[in-house]
């Protein structure tokens, strides 16, 4: 059965790959199952037909057959244990590969969205001057530790894994911010998760989305 998952009729990173149905996309891909995708616009991802997918009224949503989820780290987990590629065999190996991709979402992510939404929401607040620092101070504990285990290798554990494809997105979130460069390893993992193949399709396929919407743009030329 093919999936539908949900994403942006017009995301405001203008294809980008920072919206979390690139999550959805590139674990798709890397297992090999095709998917279709449906757009939503804002207005439509508030209304009663899509909260009855998400209660949230967000993106991503993935449905098959009577099967409907929303949250993308749960719905990674889902295509994870149906198809090979993203969880390894071994139970204990396949336990640490979870635990790594709750690291990324529970422990690694928040600090960097809280970030994001001190820069753009709290911009010019009587707080803000010092409050970023605090912030950055945060992230940057994150991927201080994070740097120390990752350490020389390619992957977080032995092969990449569910654990991986969610930690380098989540990373990806800091590219141009300048901080990432201040940790080699974390920057050179990032690209090698944006390497692969699979990654590669995801991100071809929702930047066409934003493409496809510019006139006079030809998909895959900027
Ligand atoms: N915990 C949920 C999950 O992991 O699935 C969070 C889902 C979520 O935040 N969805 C966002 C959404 O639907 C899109 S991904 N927002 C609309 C709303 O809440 O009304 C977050 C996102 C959006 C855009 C960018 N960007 O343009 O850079 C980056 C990240």
């Amino acid at each position: 059965m093919i999936p539908t998952i949900t994403a942006f009729e017009s995301s405001p990173d203008e294809g980008q790959g920072l919206a979390r149905d690139m999550r959805v996309r590139w674990a798709l891909e890397e297992v090999g199952q095709p998917y279709d995708v449906r757009l939503v616009s804002f207005k439509s991802m508030k209304e009663p037909t899509h909260r009855k997918l998400h209660p949230f009224g967000q993106i991503p949503t993935y449905e098959e057959g009577d099967l409907v989820l929303f949250e993308s780290g749960a719905i990674i987990l889902h295509i994870a244990e149906r198809h090979a590629g993203l969880l390894p065999e071994d139970a204990n190996a396949r336990a640490r590969a979870i635990t790594w991709m709750f690291a990324a979402l529970n422990t690694v992510e928040p600090p960097i969205v809280e970030r994001e939404q001190v820069l753009y929401q709290e911009h010019g607040k009587p707080w803000y001057e010092e409050r970023l620092p605090i912030i950055e101070e945060r992230v940057r504990a994150r991927l201080n530790d994070l740097s120390i285990r990752l350490g020389a290798t390619d992957w977080l554990d032995g092969a990449f894994s569910g654990g991986d494809l969610l930690m380098v997105l989540v990373l990806r979130r800091l590219e141009g911010t300048g901080i990432l460069k201040d940790y080699p390893n974390l920057s050179t993992y990032v690209a090698r998760g944006e390497a692969r193949p699979a990654y590669k399709r995801a991100f071809d396929a929702q930047l066409a989305v934003f493409t496809s919407k510019q006139p006079g743009r030809l998909y895959g030329v900027a």
